[in-house]
């Protein structure tokens, strides 16, 4: 090893055994404002956000605007389709209303009318290796975008702090109007050879996006539209959802806020883990040399995955403590329409299989499926098998939920973010001094 990395190392291992000392052995202890534990461990549970659209309760699961994905299947307008429209939870995310079929129309409108993608955006993306990652090119191609946003040109040209929002709305409905034509065009020009298909403008947005995929089934319009509505915000503290707040807050306007979000949600203990989830199944059934595994296979396969000092992808969460409400609504609809899938049934049986076996670890603290365990098998069954790309259909709904909510920030005027850090000498003293 080089001398430097050599000495880095070293170092890093003596702290990193001494921290986790302190974990186990002083968690509890209280430190100004937040105990040892939630220092050194990602600050779960403290409360430094102002964030309206939507709030995560660890047992009931996500509330938008205190409705549950359940009630919300029942309440926001379904327009020509059996799911809800994700305009109808972006207008009550931005103003605390359910809106009527009217108003979803006109939102519909609006987003058909912005929707419109510069051309630079198009070479910029065309420009890439078609091997980068999916993820990448979105993260891109919303960059490349911020060279349309009126914010910035406001700002530039100097303007009242009072009136941040206005051009802030502007861009996030730009911004959101323009994302499935983006994405459809980064999945066929990565999966299909850029045999791209026009937008449709008589349809709604996600049915559009359904469009412009290339599968133009009502079914596939209909997950669509449920997928966009529940993947769209989780409250503030999730990485992707705070990146965009944290980055919104120096004044960086809407799409390089949204693109930080997005290289966030790019992780594989974040959003990424929806293409893990496809890809650790499809070893497993290659593994096995079977489609239709038993239980007993699946655990063996489980403890295998765990042995090697990896996570089970779809599995665990840092708030929740029961199955996402997200992975049940997708199972409502997978048992409503595709209940002979084999890959369903496997994610299904692989829901009765891996809790207990978290469970026996005894330090996982959710053991449960989270969002990302079963969106794709849906996505599978409808053709959208490349799984690489699932994470950037998550990303297209999750603008709904972060650019509502920075519509908020600018409107509250919130100030910059900056929460206090502290180096490893100063917790050795405070410890030291407590003790
Ligand atoms: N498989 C194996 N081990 C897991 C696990 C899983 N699915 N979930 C948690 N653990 C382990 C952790 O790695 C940690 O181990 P160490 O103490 O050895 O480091 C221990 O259990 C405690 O972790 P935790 O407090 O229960 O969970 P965290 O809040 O630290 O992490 C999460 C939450 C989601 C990152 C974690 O559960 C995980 O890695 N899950 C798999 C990846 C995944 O599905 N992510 C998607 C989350 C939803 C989303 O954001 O899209």
């Amino acid at each position: 090893m080089e001398k430097l990395k050599q000495k880095f190392f070293e170092k890093s291992q003596t702290l990193r055994a001494e921290v986790k000392r302190w974990s186990k052995e002083k968690g509890d202890v209280q430190l100004d404002t937040v105990s040892v534990r939630q220092l050194l461990g990602g600050a779960r549970g403290v409360k430094m956000m102002l964030w309206e659209p939507s709030v995560l309760d660890p047992v009931e699961g996500i509330r938008f605007r205190g409705y549950s994905i359940p009630q919300l299947r029942e309440l926001l307008p379904k327009g020509d389709g059996t799911e809800p429209l994700p305009e109808g939870l972006f207008w009550l995310m931005l103003v605390n209303e359910i809106p009527t079929e009217e108003d979803v129309k006109w939102l519909t409108d609006q987003w058909t009318q912005r929707s419109n993608v510069p051309e630079h955006t198009f070479k910029a993306l065309d420009s890439l290796s078609p091997d980068t990652h999916p993820m990448t090119q979105f993260v891109l191609a919303i960059s490349s975008m911020q060279s349309t946003s009126i914010f910035s040109r406001r700002y530039a040209d100097g303007m009242s702090k009072g009136e941040y929002w206005r051009p802030v709305y502007e861009d996030v409905m730009n911004l959101i109007a323009r994302l499935p034509r983006i994405a459809a065009y980064i999945y066929r020009r990565t999966y299909h050879k850029g045999d791209h298909i026009a937008p449709d403008i008589s349809l709604d947005w996600a049915a559009n996006f359904a469009h412009m995929l290339g599968n133009d089934s009502e079914d596939f319009k209909n997950l669509m539209r449920l997928y966009l509505t529940i993947h769209a915000d989780h409250e503030g503290g999730n990485a992707s959802a705070h990146t965009t707040h944290l980055v919104n807050s120096t004044l960086s306007d809407p799409y390089l806020s949204f693109a930080a979000g997005m290289t966030a949600l790019a992780g594989p203990l974040h959003g990424l883990a929806n293409q893990e989830v496809v890809k650790w199944i499809t070893n497993m059934l290659d593994a096995l040399g079977t489609d239709e595994p038993t239980k007993e296979q699946i655990a063996e396969y489980v403890q295998g995955t765990l042995k090697a000092g990896k996570v089970i992808p779809g599995y665990g969460h840092a708030v929740l403590r029961r199955p996402d409400p997200r992975f049940m609504a997708q199972k409502v609809f997978a048992e409503e329409h595709l209940p002979d899938d084999k890959m369903v049934q496997v994610v299904w049986k692989v829901f009765e299989v891996v809790p207990p076996i978290l469970q026996g670890l005894g330090k996982v603290k959710n053991p449960w499926p989270n969002v990302d365990a079963h969106s794709g098998a849906l996505l599978m069954h409808y053709g959208i098998k490349e799984y690489s790309f699932y994470t950037v259909l998550f990303g297209v709904s999750r603008a709904l939920g972060v650019l509502a909510s920075i519509c908020w920030s600018r409107a509250l005027g919130l100030p910059l973010e900056r929460p206090k850090s502290v180096n490893s000498q100063w917790l050795r003293e405070t410890l030291e001094e407590k003790a």
